[in-house]
């Protein structure tokens, strides 16, 4: 076949054998090879589905070779590796991100035209993995991307959810769960390797002997369960480059279910088996409130064992483990994998003989701890007898990791009985349980915050004992985001631009957005961006119309809050300002005329038990209901909030937005990556003082960044003086129209117990201040109103934003992991 013009250039020129030929007619030939030969249908006779697998696994085909040779490469060369270990991955679509990394987007939307088919349609196909809840799984899912992209030596781990983050729908404007069956119309994108399963254990009890005058503790557990890496690709950014994402499934052991086979009892055998694969059947969709649930505890174990044992199986057999810190880092992202660290003490003392020390001494090396959050609540701790029960080893271990950690305690500081009590890796109340973020702490060669602020919090509030003792673990990373799918992907027509003015250099090397900026004076650069805007709206209106019947107004500003729905996030604040504008209208207060038309778009998946939350979500269904539907606003205020917020929806929302709400209790927020997000599309932010909220007001300067409310000195003072809400309440007319409003029922039908709770929370609780704050918000959106009505001076703040943002890009953040924590080679 002869070369397409397109491909002169093409990043797979180089493609290594096997690789289909890089040419329209050699894509539809392994187009059709796929679709007739593992689909087993014709181009005629085929379904969307089969047409999708055929392209899925053509794209795959293209990428096969370079992955092979990177996981050989890998193996050979024995270089000090990442092990990202992370309970989720919010992955988003597969095929869109692969159709980019690769290079292929072009030639295989040329392809599919020749064969009669609209790649577009095939590409909408996809259900995303979603096996993450929200801002920690997502931000996994753009490490690996970052990781292959700069082609560090790493590998994903984690855990292939049957189900992942549940689908939301609304019925009656509530929040109804329905299960993710992602996988049900067959997943093109992994690997299973059955033959690689690792055997893990749990339960039963242990024992000691007597080794030659060595004490060897034995561990006889009661049942354990196979785990079955599945393999997916992660390939760079047209790199070349293809990194692997390893994901374990749970299947029964033969040996469990034949015991109870054998006694007969076919049933019970059945249970066992459904019993075993529980472990990896679903997401747990709590963020930030843990339930210490058994099943939860056997997830973390089951994929951090799994883990630890196939990168150990990967070493040569005459490795000497004294070497492993040369080998290999463990990051452990947040606390869901921190069981570990005695899981690796575990298998060097007891099944490779190293005696205890060494073991420790090692150890200490091999760990890195990123926290996450803020909230005491979020911490996890395991009940003692929780953990006793199901990996009784393990609990001796953290026993003596503690015995010695306090000891050591006790030698800088005397028998300080208060601080032994504070640092103790094991709490005595409300009951006997383990904190898994202290035992992160003494056991990690680094601990790092994602932003700024956070870190800072994290060495004052959080872990102050610990930062005291090692200091020199403590550390900041700043989140960062993929350039690839949150601009190059989400956003094609703001990448067109962007590769016009700068080259398309700024892909994989953010900083170069910095050249933007003199573009920020130039009239006809203002009005391309604007069009590029206008035209996103119009995408995402096209994308909500076909979804859910919605569209944003014309000419309206699309002011967008999306992200878990938690009260510290503060929906609710949003909400007041939304009901107050909405009755300054309609009390005559203000004629309708004077608002700024606005479009309000929520987008937020409470946890199925936190009760508030879905409260929070029904107040903003009936709030959009009356207020969409109220002649009197004449549309200039309209509040849209489609179900399902996940990473598709995103790539069509971010892009779209005029005004990003981040709007936080400040110091409440590790760091937030929507934030990064907004901005990089253009967005300008209404925002607190908090996590990474802080560095984007730096970088873009206050002049382009609506700064409100409390910062988090001013918070904490507050909180010490007594906070009573109800006197804020007292005290501000309009706060008070807001919130009366809401309870008088007028917002449900008349019945005023339905958010009752809501209004009695803010009144005389507000945990996180949304009465403090409300007047700097309302006041910060005033301004906003103004800003927009300059619609030329409006966008160029917005360019200045995309501009002074590629210190927010992943790879940054990964470079910074590289100096301050890994130290590995940054290729291969
Ligand atoms: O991690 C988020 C933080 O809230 C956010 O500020 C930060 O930007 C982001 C990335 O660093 N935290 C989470 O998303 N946390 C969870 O999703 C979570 C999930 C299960 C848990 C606890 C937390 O048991």
């Amino acid at each position: 076949a002869a070369t397409h013009p397109l491909h002169a250039t093409h990043p797979l020129a180089l493609a290594p054998v096997g690789a289909p030929p890089l040419t329209v007619d050699g894509f539809v030939a392994q187009f059709l090879h796929n679709l007739n030969y593992d689909g087993g249908v014709t181009l005629s006779a085929s379904s969307t589905n089969d047409r999708y697998l055929a392209l899925a696994c053509t794209v795959r085909d293209y990428l096969m070779a370079r992955w092979l040779e990177d996981q050989r490469a890998q193996l050979q060369h024995q270089a000090k590796s990442v092990c990202y270990l992370s309970a989720e991955y919010l992955l988003g679509r597969q095929l869109d991100n692969d159709l980019i990394a690769s290079g292929l987007a072009e030639i295989a939307t040329e392809a599919l035209a020749t064969c009669g088919i609209d790649i577009a349609e095939l590409r909408g196909h996809e259900i995303e993995p979603g096996l993450g809840n929200g801002g920690l799984g997502r931000l996994a899912a753009c490490f690996v991307d970052s990781l292959a992209t700069l082609g560090v030596p790493s590998t994903g781990y984690g855990i292939r959810y049957e189900y992942g983050i549940f689908r939301q729908t609304f019925e009656d404007g509530q929040q109804v769960e329905q299960p993710d069956a992602w996988l049900a119309l067959g997943s093109p994108w992994e690997f299973p390797h059955p033959e690689q399963a690792q055997t893990i254990s749990f339960g039963g009890a242990t024992s000691t002997s007597d080794d030659a005058g060595v004490t060897r503790t034995r561990w006889t557990p009661a049942w354990t369960v196979h785990a079955v890496p599945y393999n997916y690709m992660v390939p760079g950014f047209q790199n070349g480059r293809v990194n692997t994402l390893r994901l374990w499934s749970a299947v029964a052991t033969d040996a469990f279910d034949l015991r109870i086979f054998n006694a007969g009892d076919y049933e019970q055998a059945v249970r066992a088996q459904t019993f075993a694969e529980n472990i990896s059947k679903v997401l747990y969709p709590e963020d930030s409130t843990p339930q210490g649930k058994e099943l939860r505890l056997q997830q973390q174990y089951f994929f951090v064992a799994a883990s630890i044992a196939d990168f150990l199986d990967r070493l040569p057999a005459d490795f000497d483990l004294a070497r492993l810190p040369d080998r290999v880092i463990f990051q452990l992202n947040d606390t869901h994998p921190v069981i570990a660290v005695p899981e690796l003490m575990r298998v060097l003392v007891d099944e490779r003989g190293m005696d205890w020390d060494a073991a420790w001494a090692i150890a200490q090396q091999c760990f890195a701890y990123t926290c996450h959050t803020l909230l005491p609540e979020a911490l996890e701790v395991w009940p003692v007898e929780l953990l006793g029960r199901l990996l009784p080893r393990h609990l001796e271990i953290v026993y003596r990791i503690n015995e010695e950690f306090l000891a050591a305690v006790r030698a800088r500081y005397g028998d300080d009985e208060m601080r032994i009590r504070d640092m103790s890796i094991i709490a005595e109340f409300p009951e006997r349980s383990v904190r898994m973020a202290y035992l992160a702490a003494v056991a990690g060669s680094r601990v790092n915050g994602v932003a700024e602020l956070h870190s800072q919090l994290l060495r004052e509030r959080v872990l102050p004992a610990f930062a005291e003792f090692f200091p020199q673990k403590f550390t900041n990373v700043t989140n960062g985001v993929t350039p690839r799918r949150f601009l190059r992907l989400a956003n094609p027509g703001l990448s067109a631009l962007l590769t016009e003015a700068l080259g398309d250099g700024w892909v994989t090397d953010l900083d170069r957005l910095r050249g933007l900026e003199p573009f920020a004076e130039d009239p006809s650069f203002r009005a391309a961006f604007a069009e590029v805007k206008a035209a996103n709206k119009r995408r995402l209106n096209d994308v909500l119309q076909a979804r859910d019947g919605m569209a944003v107004g014309d000419g309206h500003l699309v002011d967008v809050m999306v992200k878990r729905l938690h009260e510290y996030k503060r929906q609710l604040l949003k909400v007041l300002h939304v009901v107050s504008s909405y009755e300054s209208v309609v009390s005559g207060r203000i004629p309708v005329s004077a608002l700024q038309p606005r479009t309000v778009l929520f987008g937020a998946k409470a946890a199925p038990g936190y009760t508030m939350a879905k409260r929070i979500i029904h107040l903003i269904n009936a709030v959009g209901s009356v207020v969409n539907t109220d002649p009197r606003l004449d549309g200039r205020l309209q509040v849209l909030f489609p179900p399902n917020y996940n990473v598709t929806l995103a790539e069509s929302v971010i892009p779209a937005a005029d005004l990003s709400e981040q709007i936080s209790l400040a110091g409440k927020e590790a760091s937030g990556t929507g934030n990064m997000k907004f901005a990089l599309n253009g967005a300008l932010t209404i925002g607190t003082d908090d996590g990474a909220n802080v560095e984007i007001r730096e970088l873009v300067g206050d002049d382009n960044f609506f700064l409100f409310g409390m910062a988090e000195p001013e918070v904490d003072r507050l909180d010490r003086a007594g906070y009573r809400p109800s006197e804020v309440y007292q005290a501000d007319a309009e706060l008070r129209r807001a919130i009366d409003l809401i309870a008088s029922g007028a917002l449900s039908g008349g019945d005023r117990s339905v958010f009752e709770p809501i209004v009695s929370n803010l009144l005389y609780e507000d945990r996180f201040m949304v009465l403090a704050d409300f007047s700097a918000y309302v006041a910060a959106q005033a301004r906003v109103d103004a800003a927009y009505a300059d619609q030329d001076a409006w966008t160029r703040s917005a360019i200045l934003n995309v501009a002074r943002c590629g210190f927010f890009s992943s790879d940054r953040s990964i470079r910074d992991y590289i100096d301050r924590i890994w130290h590995t080679p940054p290729t291969l």
